[in-house]
Formats: structure tokens, sequence, C-alpha cells
């Protein structure tokens, strides 16, 4: 059994990996988490207390960060300011948490000696055009848009010059985007099934021809957890589940899976800078590490999603009425 530090555990994808881990390993976890407006304990509650251990606490705090790296095995982490729209209404947390609080992490790691892994995002490629045959590999040059790509750019750049300059033993995955259960109604999945939940129309930026690919993140945690056992070290990993699909095929897609009318949806003022299409070609974690994802049927996934949203009203409700106040100042 090992002891696992998971930053940004309390968080979406961070503490649907401690589920995950808890269900699949006997690893004990540490979670370090700020609790910002993206992070809930609620989100860890029903997990063994012998188990899994909630530190309250900033990543670029250094003295906060050591002892906890010094006692653990190896150090996942998620810690991160992720949505693009905030980072386009104020980028300094974004600099901060993203840059610093890695950098901070990976100075403690080198003096520990501590295994590290560094969860990254496919936005640090940039974009495709909608019919590039190609897909973002591991190759792909580095090209981000946003003031959040960037930082998350920034700090995957600063993992391999660590790896590379003092020998620290860090893999770094780039996945695609998320969806399942605990994700902040920020986001599109849930902004849309918690609006069609409260009788409000969908919101798709422009003319809603974006393309994302989409991952459950169930897939992302056991991707993850192959590449933390079996991941060669120095090495970057993209993780995707061949999910693309346009924003207005989700919109469509939530809305017949709750019943109603598939173009009861508002088309309204599109993101700046907003990146046209992401997509994964995810061979080499499948070759090299024998991992391939569960969750096959999108629409499946989705419809688990949305059932999780309408069962959990008292985990987002708070959260809703903030994130649709923002949005209203932008016309979003
Ligand atoms: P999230 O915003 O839901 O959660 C982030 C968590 O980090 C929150 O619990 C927050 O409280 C915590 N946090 C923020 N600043 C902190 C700080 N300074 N110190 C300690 N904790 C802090 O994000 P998410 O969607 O779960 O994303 C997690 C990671 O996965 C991020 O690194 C993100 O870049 C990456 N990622 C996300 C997606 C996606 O689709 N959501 C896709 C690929 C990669
Ligand atoms: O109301 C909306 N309407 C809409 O059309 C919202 C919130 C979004 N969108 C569009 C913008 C994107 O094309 O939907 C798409 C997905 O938007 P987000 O959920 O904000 O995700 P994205 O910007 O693609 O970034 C996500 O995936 C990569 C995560 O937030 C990042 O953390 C991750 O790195």
């Amino acid at each position: 059994m090992s002891n696992l530090l998971i930053t940004g555990g309390a968080g979406f994808i961070g503490a649907n990996f401690v589920r995950y881990l808890i269900e699949n390993t006997d690893h004990r976890v540490t979670v370090l988490d700020k609790l910002t407006y993206a992070g809930s304990r609620a989100s860890l509650a029903g997990l063994p207390g012998d188990r899994v251990n909630l530190v309250v606490g900033d990543i670029v705090d250094a003295d906060v960060v050591a002892p906890l790296v010094e006692n653990a095995d190896a150090v996942v982490h998620f810690a991160a300011e992720s949505h693009n729209d905030n980072s386009l209404e104020d980028p300094t947390p974004f600099l901060s948490t993203n840059i610093i609080g890695t950098f901070t992490l990976l100075e403690a790691v080198r003096r520990a000696g501590t295994r590290f892994h560094h969860i990254s995002t496919d936005e640090v490629y940039g974009d495709l055009e909608l019919d590039d045959p190609e897909r973002f590999t591991e190759s792909t040059p580095y090209n981000p848009s946003s003031p959040y790509s960037s930082t998350k750019a920034g700090s995957d750049l600063l993992v391999r010059a660590w790896v590379r300059s003092f020998g620290v033993q860090a893999t770094i995955s780039n996945c695609s985007n998320n969806y399942g259960p605990l994700q902040h109604v920020e986001k599109f999945i849930p902004r849309q099934i918690t609006n069609v939940i409260d009788g409000v129309s969908p919101r798709l930026y422009g003319q809603g021809r974006n393309v994302r690919d989409w991952i459950h993140v169930d897939d992302h945690s056991s991707a993850v957890l192959a590449i933390l056992e079996r991941g060669r070290i120095g090495e970057t990993y993209l993780i995707g589940a061949d999910g693309e699909r346009s924003n207005v095929e989700v919109v469509e897609a939530i809305l017949g899976l709750m019943g109603r009318d598939a173009g009861a949806y508002d088309l309204v003022t599109d993101r700046a800078g907003h990146d046209l299409r992401y997509a994964i070609d995810s061979s080499k974690l499948r070759d090299e590490l024998g991992w391939a994802p569960s969750f096959g049927d999108f629409e499946k996934g989705l419809e688990s999603t949305i059932a999780w949203y309408r069962s959990n009203e008292g985990w987002w409700r708070e959260q809703k009425h903030a994130a649709e106040q923002k949005y209203a100042l932008t016309g979003q």
C-alpha cells in the first residue's frame, strides 16, 4: 500500500480520481486542496476516513507542500484554475496556481525525491480545423490560445525542465474534455443539464459548431493510474477516447435525453479566441500501456450524468446561482 498526495482532489476530476483509487486500489490518499469556488468537501463525502484525509491549503505555499510531499510515495497533481471563461475575465489566479503552484510542487518533489505525475490538457496544442485529418499527438507543437491554456502549457514545460535538469521522476498526461458526476456547473455539459432542469434554454457559444473530444472522467482516472504505475519517467501521454462531437450535437443529445425539443437552445455571444476543435490520438497510451476506455457509448455516459445531476441538486444548487450571475455579465 502506498500513500498518495492528490492535489486538487476536491475538484471535479481529482475527486473522481480519489473515488476511483478507493474502489480499485488499496492506496491511502491525502488530498491537498484550497477549496476555491471549484472545490468542495461534499465531493469527498462518504469516503473512508482511515484511507482519505483532506488538508485544506494552497499549493503555492511551500511550507504546506513540503511536509506533505515528504510523507508521500507519489504526488498526482490535479490542482489548477481550470475554466477558460474565468481566465478571460481575470488571469491572475491562473498564473499563481497553475505556474507558481506547479513550480512549488516541483521544488518539493525535487528535494524529497518523490514520484510526480502532472495532469494537463489537450488545450496546450491550440486547435485544429474542422476538416483536418490529423489529431494531436505527443509531438504536436505547443500553441495555446487562452490565459488558461497558456498557463497549463507553462506548467508542462516546467515539469519537462525539472525532469531534464534535476532528474525529477515525473510523467505528464494531456487529456481531452472530461464529463461525468461532480463537474462544476460553470462547465458546458453540467451547465446545460442544470439549465434544462431549471426550465432555462441551453446556451451555445457562437454557432455551436466547435468540436470537443469527450471522455468519461472514470476513463481519465484509469489512464492516470496506468501511467502512474507503468508510465516511463520523463514521458508525456495523451489521453482520449475518440469522442469528438460538435457542441450543437451535445446540446441536442442532452435535450433529447431530457425529453425536450432538439432545437430548444439559444445561440449567445461567442468566447473570445474560442478554439475550434480538439482531437486526441491516444495510440501511445494504448499501445505502450495497454489502456483502453470503458465508456464507449457517449450517449449512455451522458444519460448517467444527467441522472446524477437530477439526483444531486443539493450538491450543485448553490454554485448554479453564482455561475449564472457571472455569465449574465458577459451576455452568455
Ligand atoms: P476543477 O476546477 O473542477 O478543480 C480544481 C481543484 O483544484 C478544486 O478543488 C480547487 O479547489 C483546487 N485548487 C485550485 N487552486 C488551488 C490551489 N492554489 N491550491 C490547492 N488547490 C487548488 O478542475 P478539473 O476540471 O477537475 O481539472 C483538474 C485538472 O485536470 C486541471 O489540472 C485541469 O487543467 C486538468 N484537465 C481538465 C479537463 C477537463 O475537461 N475538466 C481536461 C483535461 C485536463
Ligand atoms: O455555456 C456554454 N456554452 C458553450 O457553447 C459553455 C460553458 C461552453 N460552451 C462551449 C465552449 C467550448 O467549445 O462548449 C465547449 C466546452 O466548454 P467548457 O466546458 O468551458 O470546456 P473547454 O473550454 O473546452 O475546456 C475544458 O476542457 C479542457 C476544461 O474546462 C478545461 O479545464 C480542460 O483543460
